[in-house]
């Protein structure tokens, strides 16, 4: 009788002690890979630059990629937001809008970190930049 108290303490440890190997005897493979490098977080948020009194505000936006901006063209009379020319890389074919009117809105989608100069094509001193992170 003095022995079943002991018998049942080492019998409940082998249990446990077993449990505590094929769990980790499952994980350990997989947690002795080596871990591949996971990309930075997509940030699928939004930004908004104002197009007031002509110029863009900020003038400077910084994003993290996946991230779309949207222009808003406050003032009375008409902008256009293209990108800048770049070495191969034409002027608004990147991204273009529309000649907007007061209250026109476009807004494009920052996929690829860089930085992105831009400016309103009716108003060239009108410059500006979106750098994506
Ligand atoms: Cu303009």
């Amino acid at each position: 009788m003095k022995c079943a108290p002991d018998q049942f303490y080492w019998a409940i440890l082998l249990i446990v002690l077993g449990t505590f190997i094929a769990v980790t005897g499952c994980t350990g493979n997989v947690s002795s890979q080596p871990t591949p490098a996971t990309p930075p977080a997509q940030v699928t948020g939004s930004a908004t630059v104002n197009i007031q009194n002509f110029a863009f505000n900020p003038a400077t936006i910084t994003i993290s990629r996946g991230t779309t901006v949207t222009w808003v063209n406050q003032d009375s009379v008409n902008h256009q937001v293209l990108n800048d020319a770049d070495g191969s890389i034409a002027e608004g074919v990147l991204f273009a809008s529309d000649s907007l009117p007061k209250g026109g809105i476009y807004s494009f989608k920052f996929d690829t970190p860089g930085n992105y100069p831009y400016h309103c094509s009716i108003h060239p001193s009108m410059k500006a930049a979106v750098i994506v992170t």
